[in-house]
């Protein structure tokens, strides 16, 4: 690596004269493009600054060449196909070949051309979130450039001033290309390798979509009653999950580019979030956490050290969030007998369940769904249902992970006597208050 890397800095310092802005921006570098869901090995730097690669969940970091002393890139928006989870495919926008795009990587202080190829049926334009740049070069379609037309590329200048988390999406007929899953990350990683480096570096984005039962394509005047709840398009049991070296220092990078909030929870851990969009937090104003609110708009990344082995649920905190699509207006029936109901019911429809008076645990019950359509609660783990949906994954801290290897390392082998038991003997009857009867409640 290191000699490979001094042999490329000479040849970018000889390259140096010879490069300015607009003369070598003629021609364009080939689209890398990504065919499936599934999280790429961190794409280590063929030149310029040595760094720790990032992996992005479900995802991966798009490649660059050297040109002179520029880093120069190359984003492709166009319509894809996304998995969210098997079983589910949506019609999306993205990047590349998958949406989210893929993450941009770079060092403070590198110069990057970044092409923009339109390849959608209507214009856009692409904004650098969170980004120290020119005005010129801020990708708001109307304001600070003209809206890239279908079938034109454009080519964005600018040096990474600052480290950092940040996030791209257009400015250009936002509404329909951002629930179209037009975005990415970008992680400026600092010029100095001994500022708070990590071992491990996982980065993705948040979004939301509204797609009906049965249905490949989302509703993109949606406002507020969104069903799938998305990590990089994603949703559980689709989301990679995050396998760490016990002892490993741990960096995890979120961005949110949904129409709401998600508290996001670790279990088995505390962490410090160490660093925003707007920039580094310093160390004297951390705190401890184990759930952080990530707000629209906005990064948040936490660094945690992975000193608790085991199979850690990794999710939002909001319930909702943790469900893929499903009816918002059953009522609460706990308690309710509904016997009656359920006899006159099934006269009328007799496929039709009447559930939730005991809760509405779902883990072995199959419902029949339409085409295309995700079980509400789903996914197994190795002691049964896990029940889950959306925004939800694992953090697998293991003994004997490799250094690069972010492989699935399969369920925790629990130690002996370390699992919560049941016991043997009959528990005494609880004292109880009466139930209240059905009539007198309230729902
Ligand atoms: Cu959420």
């Amino acid at each position: 690596m290191f000699s490979r890397r001094g042999f490329l800095g000479t040849a970018a310092l000889v390259g140096a004269s010879a490069v300015s802005g607009r003369v070598q921006a003629a021609s364009i570098p080939e689209a890398a493009h990504m065919d499936k869901a599934v999280m790429q090995p961190p794409l280590h730097p063929i030149g310029g600054p040595d760094y720790r690669p990032v992996v992005t969940l479900n995802g991966w970091t798009l490649p660059f060449r050297i040109n002179g002393d520029w880093k120069e890139f190359h984003l492709v928006a166009e319509p894809v196909v996304r998995e969210f989870a098997e079983g589910m495919k949506v019609n999306l926008w993205g990047y590349n070949g998958q949406s989210p795009g893929p993450t941009i990587e770079a060092v403070e202080g590198d110069k990057v051309r970044i092409f923009v190829t339109n390849r959608l049926p209507e214009y856009t334009t692409v904004h650098w979130h969170g980004m120290i740049i020119p005005s010129g070069m801020d990708g708001v379609g109307g304001l600070t450039q003209p809206h890239i037309e279908p079938g034109k590329t454009f080519v964005y200048e600018f040096e990474m001033k600052k480290s950092g988390t940040f996030m791209y999406h257009p400015h250009s007929d936002e509404m329909v290309q951002m629930a179209m899953g037009m975005m990415g990350m970008v992680v400026v990683h600092p010029r100095d390798p001994n500022f708070r480096p990590v071992d491990r570096d996982f980065v993705f984005v948040m979004s939301t979509y509204r797609v009906d039962p049965g249905t490949y394509l989302p509703r993109v005047n949606e406002m507020t009653d969104f069903n799938m709840w998305t990590w990089n398009a994603r949703v559980f049991p689709g989301i990679d999950p995050l396998p760490v070296r016990l002892g490993d220092k741990v960096r995890v990078r979120i961005g949110n580019l949904s129409m709401t909030n998600h508290p996001i929870h670790l279990h088995g851990h505390s962490f410090a979030v160490t660093c925003t969009d707007g920039g580094w937090i310093p160390e004297s104003a951390q705190y401890p956490e184990t759930t952080t609110d990530v707000p629209v708009g906005a990064v948040r990344v936490f660094d945690v050290l992975a000193d608790n082995p085991g199979d850690w649920a990794f999710h939002c905190h909001k319930s909702h969030h943790t469900m893929n699509a499903m009816g918002h207006d059953m009522r609460n029936m706990i308690g309710v007998s509904r016997k009656d109901l359920a006899k006159a019911v099934g006269k009328l429809a007799p496929d039709a369940m009447v559930m939730g008076q005991s809760g509405m645990a779902m883990g072995n019950m199959e419902m029949p769904a339409p085409d295309n359509t995700l079980p509400m609660m789903s996914g197994t783990g190795q002691f049964g249902p896990i029940e889950m949906g959306g925004m939800f994954t694992v953090m697998k801290i293991r003994e004997d992970l490799a250094r690069d290897d972010y492989r699935d390392p399969g369920p925790y082998q629990f130690p002996q006597g370390t699992v919560a038991y049941e016991v043997a003997s009959p528990a005494a009857e609880p004292a109880r208050q009466p139930a209240m009867p059905a009539h007198k409640m309230k729902m």
